[in-house]
């Protein structure tokens, strides 16, 4: 036991100890030598080439090391024996640890961070940004105009990303928190609700929702689940925990018989629930969460049909309950029939070993051919991007070689030949005509130049659709969620360009980008550009992520005929050809 310890301690962590220690000891203001000590010692162990943890088994003297004395070294023993610090355990109690938070944003560093928590009480975010707002901050010294301004886009932003959950966090918590209450006895329904059910790109709070023959069943099944941190309520009929990723879960648990009349009021959203009711006040009833309402009897509420159906409406999906036209829709009879997972039949955007995968060319076949695929497209990188391994021409060909060989042994499954091929900053692509004819299919992305202006990206991506051998716009806005915001691109006039040339836009299902939003997705299908989802899969399990691309195509409201790899391999070829 203990040998595993010691050899899990790596530099880094002990690195990152001892500058936290310097951080804290700084903001407490204490002496800048011992400060500063922290700091050398930090610098020096997580540039060592040695592990120290080894050091340490073989007892070499730590104090031998450059800017580590007696004291040090001991820290260090210390920390390779027991993982942490019990020094900064101390530290860390009497200064809030919402300082170190504060600390780690750009434009705050230990003074800084130092001034606002003595001066004036700032502590955390909530603070900062009352300080921020009410004009504390102008008066205190080192806080220019520019600091002010970088402060404030860190907070908008800090806000909006540390309180919502990636589509694909919320959906692995709703699954395995649903199949454990479900383990609860008597329980019937179990099932999340919420922005989770609508498929949202981020989730706020986890609404689960359930029928049960005994509430205190389930509810103390709840609170004990592994991952909660914080229990922040406990009723019979409701109950909030936070978990320890910091998200929120809501239980609550309903009648059987108005299961449904709770699932459409807690699946939301607010404004689509706020039209029903309005419906429903016209027709002389009354909806809540506890069903469909005539005077003093229930007349609908066990399911989710049955009172669209006392409003005169076919179901809706919760894709779509956003109040955007779905409600009008559904009254003229023209929802649309939206996509689902069971008809993609291909997976036109996967990398492999070749460029940065970690499955080979034959082991994403396989996986694919495996989740009933009839077709999928290689799109390792290109040249241009060494970073990940971008394949030249020769690389280029031997793996087409490679693919010929696989599909002459392959049934039932066609590997086509592509490549993600780079979009130069001047529009031109990374490979020249003569590769580009010999690739089944042509998928282009932009990887570079994220800063262009608006018009200049537009231009650049448009002349990229000018080449006749350009078919699919990968990511085509380059987002990514919680991290990056798109670049500056006029994307109807990408759309118009694509349909004027004949070209295809994707649906990047990679949890991360899910690239194009809901908006550009009902905006294609409306000027008649389809959309491919394509996984992006770097490793066979990613091609489990085409789900999301599904779910994000269905609150674009996309049907089968809208996406392009929904399409027998032959209407698919035949949709490609340029013309
Ligand atoms: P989130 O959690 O921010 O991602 O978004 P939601 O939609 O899950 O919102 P949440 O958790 O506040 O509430 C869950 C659902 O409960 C919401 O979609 C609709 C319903 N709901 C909440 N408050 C109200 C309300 O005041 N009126 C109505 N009609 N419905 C509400
Ligand atoms: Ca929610
Ligand atoms: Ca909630
Ligand atoms: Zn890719």
């Amino acid at each position: 036991m203990k040998r595993d310890r010691v050899s899990s301690v790596g530099n880094a962590q002990i690195a990152e100890i001892f500058n936290t220690m310097a951080s804290i000891l700084d903001i407490e203001g204490a002496n800048p030598f011992r400060i500063r000590a922290y700091r050398t010692a930090a610098y020096t162990v997580g540039n060592l080439p040695q592990n120290v943890s080894e050091l340490v088994k073989g007892n070499a003297d730590l104090s031998e090391l450059p800017g580590i004395g007696k004291d040090l070294a001991d820290k260090i023993q210390e920390i390779v024996k027991t993982g942490t610090l019990s020094q900064l355990k101390k530290l860390e109690r009497k200064t809030p640890s919402s300082l170190l938070e504060l600390m780690r944003m750009p434009g705050l560093g230990p003074k800084r961070v130092k001034v606002l928590y003595h001066d004036l009480g700032i502590k955390d975010l909530a603070s900062l940004k009352s300080a921020l707002e009410n004009g504390k901050i102008i008066e205190v010294p080192g806080f220019g105009k520019k600091t002010l301004q970088t402060l404030r886009e860190q907070i908008g932003k800090a806000e909006e990303w540390e309180k919502r959950v990636k589509l694909s966090v919320a959906d692995s918590i709703a699954a395995s928190m649903t199949d454990y209450l479900s383990q609860a006895n008597g329980v019937r329904e179990c099932v999340a609700a919420g922005s989770y059910r609508r498929r949202k790109e981020t989730v706020g709070d986890l609404d689960i929702l359930a029928t049960c023959t005994r509430h205190s069943d389930v509810m103390d099944k709840f609170v004990h689940y592994d991952g909660v941190a914080r229990v922040m309520s406990q009723g019979s009929t409701r109950s909030t925990v936070i978990l320890s990723t910091g998200l929120q879960v809501d239980l609550r648990v309903v009648p059987q018989e108005s299961y449904g009349a709770a699932l459409l009021y807690f699946t939301g959203s607010k404004p689509h629930n706020i039209v029903l009711r309005k419906m429903a006040l016209s027709r002389g009833l009354k909806i809540n969460e506890y069903g469909v309402f005539k005077g003093e009897k229930r007349v609908a509420g066990r399911t989710e049909e049955e009172i669209y159906a006392k409003l005169g409406l076919p179901y809706i999906e919760p894709e779509l309950r956003e109040d955007q036209g779905e409600i009008e829709a559904a009254r003229s009879g023209s929802l649309p029939v939206l996509v689902e997972l069971e008809d993609m039949r291909g997976d036109l955007h996967m990398h492999t070993t070749e460029s940065d995968g970690k499955s080979t060319l034959e082991e994403m076949a396989s996986a694919a051919k495996a989740r009933g695929y009839k077709y999928i497209a290689i799109t390792d990188h290109s040249q241009r991007l060494g970073m990940a391994r971008g394949l030249d021409i020769k690389r280029l060909r031997k793996q087409m070689a490679a693919i010929d060989k696989l599909n002459a042994g392959l049934k039932g499954l066609v590997v086509l030949k592509s490549s993600e091929v780079d979009i130069l900053e001047d529009g031109t692509l990374d490979f020249p005509t003569e590769v580009l004819v010999d690739l089944d299919i042509v998928t282009c992305s932009v990887h570079s130049q994220f800063k262009l202006p608006r018009e200049r990206q537009t231009d650049r991506i448009i002349r990229a659709m000018d080449n006749p051998y350009f078919n699919i716009l990968a990511h085509p806005t380059g987002r990514l969620i919680n991290q990056r915001p798109s670049y500056d691109v006029d994307m109807e006039r990408v759309l118009r360009a694509a349909k004027e040339r004949g070209c295809f836009v994707e649906l990047n299902a990679y949890p991360d980008r899910l690239d194009l939003n809901d908006v550009y997705c009902r905006m294609a299908k409306n000027l008649g550009v389809k959309v491919t989802i394509g996984t992006d899969a770097h490793v066979t399990h990613d091609l489990d992520v085409m789900r999301y691309g599904v779910w994000q195509a269905r609150r674009g409201r996309l049907s089968a005929a809208d996406v392009l790899n929904t399409r027998t391999l032959t209407q698919m070829k035949k949709l490609l050809k340029r013309t």
